[in-house]
């Protein structure tokens, strides 16, 4: 088949977007308004990779079917761009970040532009513009000024490479996220957000919004809400030592205790055999918690020589230990051990020989005991024998408090936010340390507080940032009371700037407040945000974290950012890795764009398999996107008949049907399927041997979304007019019936489901379908092959 000169359409339809701004969105009241939201991406050197357009399209897909609909769409695009890669690649080419940021902006925009995204570019925005992280400066006074904002003294991860502090989810197996290079623990003074204030709300108000499920649990999984009780165990030695426990029925089998390496009584204690306890504390402190805690090892510790403890309820004296596994950051940073019922306990007190008692009846103390301690009859307990795990949680609860040495606690494993980078290319902290005021903050007039010039960037080695090596910038007079002060030199994390640009977009250019009240109350919420399931535990929190402080002073108005939130999977090389450039499997998007087109790379990375699943490339079906587009282009060349007058007798049904799938399915993100439904409608078209206008019509604006250049084209040429102002099909429920056939689905030539399909439906549809369905059963599994006979079955012989 001939193919449709695609570089001159695609060009000329990106230039008459751009120049009629066909996409920027302005308040319109009359209107219902509808804003949807990708993250925005971080301009690295490298350009956009195959993985970019993806969501790009997906919300592309979205928006541009509700500008049809009728709706006011804000679809906006920016740039997260301070950050480590744009400096440490500064620094290496004494460049100045600002410039290299400029580079890498100018080449991104080059390339998101080429792929027909309906983006509002009058509203982009840039978090390194001084008018963007003015306020966000301004954000961090106000919440300095709640106190939600502390310096602390605290042991923070310190990555040796890019000698720089780590928040502890920027540390993945014990190494750093961006360079990998070892990560160790180091003791330093950093801003700290509280986050912590606003655990519960940011798990009570879940509930407020439509997340995915998994989006929802893994939310919920970080923040970590744990409700157990804090108990003291009296001590030879004195002082006593308060646990935390969320099994306080368990306390009869409470044989030993252990202190995490750091506890402050260690140096407090008459400990015989302190040198060797404190040489065990140095190599643990070597570690990350996250190696500490998650790492499966052999368990290690050192018993306290000297000191001991006695468990309250057998009044019998109990050895404590010194162990890694006992983290300081959690709880008290001490336990009583349980090793009966908790299985790290276990493995301790076989590795050092200690007494288990079992107190809740489970059978043998094997580790399979451990998993149903949840529930059972307490035994070996005294006054607990014969209640159950409730009943006895509540009675020892009583009993700790009425003899005054317990009290319900509520725990959580989220930590607070450590804010402080050691780096010049972020968001100066507008805050100055004064010797007789303390932390002051500078005027709000005062803000953009912008980086000081230097011509390349200068890293210290000591550790603190930058900006410490320069005097100009670091002797401020105080705020407050004019003495000599000090700025300070720290700026903020990456993640800074993205927790609140989606308000910024809704008014990029008020220089007079972060966004107008007009429209907050138009634009905000976000109706729909995509983005990757790597950004739900930090990014998504931390937004919601700040848009809650923000909602608590009055500047946003509503307890939430986003209403919606979906997540799309990754895109694997051919090879079906990870693409990396060791492993030469990256594909370049702008390569396709060049073979193929960008209607052709869109449809692709639409119809490539479910969007929110891991999906592999292959350029064999990347060429049967290209031909579906060609042979719509075909197709121009032999419509019949005049508008208006319906569709014909033999297609009525089948545009009916399309309609109705293309339409639900986008709504379900199901754009794999949306597509196979118009290539069988496109099958059927060619069956029957011919199209009217109206078809061809309706088709296009089935298809716009999708390959928006291509559609635009054909709808002007065949004199339709401008598609983009055009209206999405309506379908009748009515005419929706019929036609239809079973086919039967099966793994390895067993029977696993029976779906409905058109008869029309092809192998490709059929395979489509058939992969869709069975899509919890395939998951994970290699398809070696595909047995596809149309109107009975599809086989997936899989390994
Ligand atoms: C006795 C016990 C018996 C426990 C039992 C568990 C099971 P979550 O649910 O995650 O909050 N723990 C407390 N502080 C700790 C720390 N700093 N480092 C390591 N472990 C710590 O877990 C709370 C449980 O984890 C606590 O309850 C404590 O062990 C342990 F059958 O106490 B438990
Ligand atoms: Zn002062």
């Amino acid at each position: 088949m001939q193919s449709y000169d695609f570089a001159a359409v695609e060009k000329k339809w990106q230039k008459y977007w751009d120049e009629n701004r066909t996409f920027h969105a302005e308040i319109d009241h009359s209107k219902k308004k509808f804003y949807p939201l990708i993250e925005f991406p971080y301009p690295s050197g490298q350009g956009l990779h195959a993985g970019h357009p993806r969501p790009y399209t997906a919300m592309d897909i979205i928006a541009r079917k509700r500008r049809l609909e009728g709706y006011n769409v804000l679809y906006p695009i920016g740039w997260d761009a301070f950050g480590l890669p744009t400096e440490n690649y500064a620094i290496e080419h004494k460049m100045h970040p600002e410039a290299v940021t400029k580079k890498n902006v100018a080449h991104f925009t080059e390339q998101i532009k080429s792929l027909g995204i309906s983006f509002d570019w009058q509203r982009e925005i840039n978090t390194t513009d001084p008018n963007y992280f003015r306020w966000t400066q301004w954000i961090f006074l106000q919440l300095f000024k709640k106190g939600l904002a502390y310096k602390k003294e605290m042991a923070v991860n310190w990555c040796t490479r890019c000698k720089v502090g780590l928040a502890n989810e920027e540390v993945v197996g014990g190494t750093c996220e961006r360079c990998h290079g070892p990560v160790v623990r180091k003791r330093k003074s950093q801003w700290m957000l509280k986050i912590t204030e606003y655990a519960d709300r940011l798990i009570e108000d879940l509930s407020l919004v439509d997340y995915l499920p998994r989006i929802k649990s893994s939310q919920i999984n970080w923040i970590g809400k744990s409700e157990g009780a804090e108990v003291d165990f009296s001590t030879t030695a004195g002082d006593s030592l308060r646990v935390y426990t969320t099994r306080p029925d368990t306390l009869f089998g409470a044989t030993y205790m252990v202190i995490a390496p750091e506890h402050p009584l260690i140096d407090k204690w008459p400990i015989e055999n302190i040198d060797d306890v404190r040489a065990y504390a140095d190599g643990a402190a070597k570690k990350s918690d996250f190696e500490r805690a998650e790492m499966v090892k052999e368990k290690t510790g050192v018993r306290l020589v000297g000191v001991s403890a006695v468990n309250p309820v057998t009044n019998q004296q109990i050895p404590i230990f010194v162990a890694d596994y006992v983290l300081m950051s959690y709880g008290t940073g001490a336990i009583m051990a349980v090793p009966a019922h908790d299985e790290r306990d276990y493995d301790f007190a076989k590795a050092f020989d200690l007494p288990i008692v079992e107190v809740v009846h489970g059978g043998d103390i094997t580790k399979e005991a451990f998993t149903d301690c949840e529930t059972g009859i307490m035994v070996n307990s005294d006054f607990l024998d014969g209640k159950t795990v409730e009943e006895a949680k509540a009675a020892i609860k009583d009993w700790l408090t009425e003899k005054g040495i317990g009290t319900r606690k509520i725990n959580f494993k989220l930590r607070d936010w450590v804010f402080s980078r050691q780096r010049y290319w972020g968001e100066p902290i507008p805050l100055v340390s004064c010797p007789h005021c303390g932390w002051v903050p500078i005027p709000e007039s005062e803000l953009p507080l912008v980086l000081p010039r230097v011509d390349s960037v200068v890293p210290s080695e000591t550790g603190e940032s930058p900006l410490s090596l320069l005097p100009d910038f670091v002797n401020k007079a105080c705020p407050k009371c004019g003495a000599p002060a000090l700025r300070e030199t720290d700026t903020m994390p990456q993640w800074a700037g993205s927790s609140w640009y989606y308000l910024r977009y809704a008014d990029p250019d008020n220089e007079r407040e972060l966004i107008s009240k007009e429209a907050l109350d138009y634009w905000l919420p976000v109706d729909w945000y995509n983005g990757g399931m790597e950004h739900t535990t930090l990014h998504l929190l931390y937004s919601r974290f700040w848009h809650k402080a923000l909602y608590d002073i009055g500047v946003t108005n509503t307890p939430e950012p986003y209403n919606k939130r979906t997540a799309h999977g990754f895109i694997l090389g051919e090879d079906g890795e990870k693409m990396s450039k060791s492993r030469g499997n990256v594909v370049d998007p702008m390569d396709v764009i060049n073979v193929y087109g960008a209607d052709a790379l869109r449809l692709y990375e639409m119809f490539i398999g479910d969007f929110e699943k891991t999906a592999t490339w292959s350029t064999a079906s990347i060429r049967g996107c290209k031909r579906f587009l060609d042979r719509i282009w075909a197709l121009s060349e032999h419509v019949y008949g005049e508008l208006e007058s319906g569709f014909s007798k033999e297609l009525t049904s089948s545009f009916h049907k399309t309609i109705k799938k293309v339409t639900e399915d986008i709504e379900q993100m199901k754009f794999n399927t949306a597509i196979a439904s118009m290539m069988s409608l496109l099958n059927e078209i060619t069956s029957v041997g011919k199209v009217n206008a109206d078809e061809m019509k309706t088709l296009l604006i089935l298809a716009n979304p999708f390959a928006p250049h291509m559609t635009s084209e054909l709808f002007q040429t065949l004199g339709y007019g401008v598609i983009h102002l055009e209206q999405w099909p309506a379908f009748d429920p009515a005419l929706c019936e019929g036609d239809e056939t079973e086919i039967v689905l099966q793994i390895n030539g067993k029977v696993r489901a029976k779906i409905t399909v058109p008869v029309s439906a092809d192998k490709e549809t059929l395979l489509t379908l058939g992969r869709e369905a069975l899509a919890a059963q395939l998951d994970g599994k290699n398809i070696l092959k595909s047995i596809v006979v149309p109107g009975k079955l599809v086989n997936f012989v899989v390994k």
